[in-house]
C-alpha cells in the first residue's frame, strides 16, 4: 500500500538531522517499506496541513485511506505486527515508548529550548535566567541517571531493537548534540549501538538529502 510521509518543505540548518519525520524514515528503513515524501510549508500552515495535524506540525503519514499525526502513534501503527513491535511485547514496548515520549522527551526539550534561546534568540526568544537553565538541566540529568542504570548492561529497552528504541535514542541523540550525554556511559554506547544500525544512517542520508534538494529549490526560485 502507498505510504506517504509528509514533513516540512524547508528549515534552517539548526533543525536539520532533528525534525522528527527521521524517526519515521528510521522505522520505514528498518521494515523495508518504501515510502514517498510530501511536503507541507513550515511558515504559514496550511488548512490542509491543520486539517491533518492539529498544532501544525510533522511528521504526518498517509498509509492508504489513513491519516496520522504524532511520531510515537505513527510507529506504533508502522510496527504493528512486525518485528519491531510483535504482540507478545507489545505492552512492554508501548510502555518504554511512553516513558521515552512522556518521561524523557519533555524534560530534554525543555532544557535544549533554552539552550537553543541562549543560542538563536532571534528565533527561539530571549534566554531565560541561567538559574532556570540550570535546574532544567539538573532535572534532565536526574532522568539521565535513573535511564543510565536501567541501559546498563542491556543493547535495547526489551529483548530485542523495537519502535521505542527509536524513539528513545532520537531523544538521547537531541542531548548528545549539545555534548550532554557524555557523563553517562552506557547511555552513549545504547546510542552509538542504535544509530550504528545501517537503516539509522539510510534514513539520515535520506533526511539530509531532504534539505539539500529544498535549498536547491529555493535557490532556483530566486534565481
Ligand atoms: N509530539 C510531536 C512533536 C512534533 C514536532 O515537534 N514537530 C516539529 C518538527 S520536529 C514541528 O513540526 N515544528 C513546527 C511547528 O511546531 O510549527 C511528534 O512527536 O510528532
Amino acid at each position: 500500500m502507498t505510504l506517504t510521509l509528509y514533513t516540512l518543505d524547508w528549515v534552517p540548518d539548526f533543525p536539520r538531522g532533528a525534525v522528527r519525520d527521521i524517526r519515521v524514515r528510521w522505522a520505514l528503513e528498518e521494515l523495508g517499506r518504501p515510502y514517498t515524501v510530501d511536503t507541507v510549508p513550515g511558515g504559514v500552515k496550511t488548512e490542509a496541513h491543520v486539517a491533518m495535524q492539529p498544532f501544525g506540525q510533522v511528521p504526518m503519514i498517509r498509509d492508504g485511506e489513513q491519516t496520522l499525526f504524532e511520531s510515537g502513534a505513527i510507529l506504533m501503527h508502522l510496527g504493528e505486527g512486525t518485528a519491531l513491535f510483535p504482540a507478545n511485547k507489545r505492552s512492554e514496548i508501548t510502555q518504554w515508548m511512553f516513558a521515552a515520549l512522556n518521561t524523557l522527551e519533555p524534560v530534554a526539550m525543555h532544557w535544549l529550548l533554552m539552550i537553543l534561546a541562549q543560542r538563536i534568540p532571534d528565533f527561539f526568544g530571549p534566554p531565560p535566567a541561567e538559574e532556570v537553565i540550570a535546574h532544567a538541566r539538573a532535572f534532565l540529568m536526574m532522568r539521565l541517571d535513573q535511564m543510565e542504570t536501567r541501559i546498563a548492561g542491556q543493547d535495547w529497552l526489551t529483548d530485542a531493537f523495537s519502535i521505542a528504541d527509536i524513539v528513545m535514542a532520537d531523544t538521547l541523540r537531541m542531548v548528545a548534540s549539545e555534548d550532554e550525554l557524555g557523563g553517562h556511559p552506557a547511555l552513549t554506547a545504547y546510542l552509538d549501538r542504535a544509530i550504528a544500525r545501517p537503516a539509522f544512517e539510510r534514513a539520515m542520508r535520506d533526511h539530509m538529502a531532504h534539505w539539500d534538494a529544498a535549498d536547491a529549490a529555493r535557490e532556483t526560485e530566486t534565481a
